[in-house]
């Protein structure tokens, strides 16, 4: 487990690290997948992510799925689910203090089977394969907890926190509680999904190399302050556009890497604003992001191969979450296989197919390292 950071309330925002006791990746068969229909996305459903950077799909995640994340987080909340990292609440703990000590844990997925599950959610990716498939690689999650009175995060651009070559990443917020103005829902700027990501000192070739000459550098990006955060001045070049993201429990926010967003702190005395959001890029875009010791190192092989195919590495899921990863069937649910892909580079005679063969991803070749 990385350090805790306090959040501003004096929450706790953590990232856990899988322990002895979580299975390897790919040890576990792939489990029979619950049945769901499918969902498929309108052709105005994909003009709308790119018109407004954001797409909301209402009531995408069934009830009595999301019954199921509330019980979890109560769980987890209560500490009655043991997990290496995170401390069980002190027998002399108010239930108030015992509410408010995690505001957000990070990567879950990696040591629990249900965040595995939701992060490779069949009904998400139905939206994902269509928004920035057909091949998707699932490669974070996020469960915010959010109480009553938690923080907020200010203005920001997630490709600034998961660079992906090329830029193909995209959020998707399912809201467990009601989310709206009181208790810190999300806020997008409608318009700003064209505008290319800011970097930090010290990261000013991180996502757009030397290409853009004139790009300047911000400070202080998530800071929930705007005088401090000077990427609230991209957001003021776009006045009367922020929008708040309401939502009810079982709606998935989809927004693409580039797009400001940020939420307000919980006003409400009383309820939570619980979500689960995970983040995906096209299997085909290289990434190094989330490299732990080994900084500056290619990582396609630690992220999911949630559908489709791809000619880069992928991982597997540790708990079996069927998935393209591990049952070959749902490969072909996108058109990128490799087999496609393989057929179309022969058939214009560019090159021979078999290094394009040896490439494609057998299981057997797979490296599993985890940080
Ligand atoms: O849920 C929130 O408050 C912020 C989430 C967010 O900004 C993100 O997932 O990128």
């Amino acid at each position: 487990m990385q350090a805790p950071r306090r959040a501003p309330n004096g929450a706790l925002d953590v990232t856990v690290a899988p322990g002895t006791a979580a299975p390897e990746p790919g040890r576990r068969p792939a489990q029979p997948l619950k049945p769901y229909p499918r969902y498929r996305v309108s052709v105005q459903d994909y003009v709308t992510f790119h018109e407004q950077g954001f797409l909301i799909v209402r009531g995408l995640v069934p009830p009595e799925d999301v019954q199921e994340l509330v019980q979890h987080t109560d769980d987890l909340i209560h500490g009655r689910i043991d997990l290496p990292g995170l401390e069980p609440p002190s027998l002399c703990s108010t239930p108030q203090e015992i509410e408010r000590r995690y505001l957000r844990i990070h990567m879950l997925h990696r040591v629990l089977e249900i965040h595995e599950r939701f992060l490779l959610h069949p009904r998400l990716l139905d939206v994902l394969e269509a928004l920035i498939g057909p091949d998707v690689m699932a490669m974070q999650s996020m469960l915010f907890l959010k109480f009553p009175g938690g923080a907020g995060q200010g203005y920001h651009q997630d490709s600034y926190y998961i660079p992906t070559m090329p830029d193909t990443l995209c959020g998707a917020w399912l809201a467990v509680d009601r989310a709206d103005e009181e208790n810190g829902c999300m806020w997008f700027t409608p318009g700003t999904q064209h505008e290319p990501i800011y970097p930090t000192a010290g990261r000013e070739h991180a996502n757009h190399g030397d290409a853009l000459g004139d790009l300047p550098v911000v400070e202080n990006v998530s800071h929930t302050d705007e005088r401090v955060n000077t990427l609230a001045r991209v957001a003021a070049t776009y006045p009367g556009r922020e929008v708040p993201a309401i939502m009810d429990p079982g709606d998935v926010a989809f927004f693409g890497g580039h797009i400001l967003h940020r939420s307000h702190h919980n006003r409400s005395a009383t309820r939570f604003r619980r979500s689960f959001v995970g983040h995906y890029a096209n299997a085909r875009s290289f990434t190094m992001w989330g490299h732990g010791d080994a900084e500056g190192t290619p990582t396609n092989h630690k992220h999911i191969l949630a559908r489709g195919d791809t000619h880069l590495p992928y991982g597997q899921p540790r708990f079996g979450t069927a998935c393209a990863a591990n049952t070959p069937s749902l490969r072909g649910v996108g058109t990128g296989s490799g087999a496609l892909m393989m057929a179309t580079m022969a058939d214009g005679d560019m090159m021979s197919t078999a290094p394009i063969a040896m490439a494609r991803n057998d299981p057997a070749l797979h490296d599993h390292d985890e940080e």
